[in-house]
């Protein structure tokens, strides 16, 4: 099991000023910040990242979206990382969330839900990878 995840606190949130918030969430479920940062995707970028949904109905909303405005990039680091954090935003769908997760306090609806999480260690690394280099990264 691997101990590192890769989350983004979306346009929504960064828009509505819960980055600080969703900071604050991060810190209390235990996980160590290895490297974040600020930046807008671009339309590639988008579609590169969720390059496995491109067939769902949403996909065009999605990058729509995801391109919007600025977003944070992290990755993340604590024992289970990639079940740890899925269990700290809650569901895709903010009425599935469960109380007290990211998303059920933070997400506007399905697509706006404020923040991704990995869900997989393989998908960690390689989203951690697509945003990160071995330089950026602390390497202990
Ligand atoms: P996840 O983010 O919980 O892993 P995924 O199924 O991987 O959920 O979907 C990726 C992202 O696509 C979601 O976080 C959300 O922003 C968006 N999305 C997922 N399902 C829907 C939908 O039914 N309508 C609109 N957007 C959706
Ligand atoms: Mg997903």
């Amino acid at each position: 099991m691997g101990n590192k995840t890769f989350a983004i606190i979306k346009p929504d949130a960064v828009k509505a000023g819960n980055t600080g918030k969703i900071y604050d969430r991060i810190i209390q479920a235990g996980f160590d910040i290895l490297a974040a940062q600020l930046l807008r995707l671009s339309e590639e970028q988008a579609k590169g990242f969720y390059a496995v949904h491109h067939e769902r109905p949403f996909f065009g909303d999605l990058i729509e979206f995801m391109t919007s405005g600025p977003c944070m990039v992290l990755a993340l680091q604590k024992d289970n990382a990639v079940e740890s954090w899925r269990k700290t935003i809650g569901a895709t769908n903010p009425q599935d969330a469960e109380d007290n997760t990211i998303r059920k306090d933070f997400a506007s609806n399905v697509q706006e839900n404020a923040v991704h999480g990995s869900d997989s260690d393989e998908n960690a690394q390689k989203e951690i990878a697509f945003f990160f280099s071995d330089s950026e990264l602390p390497s202990n």
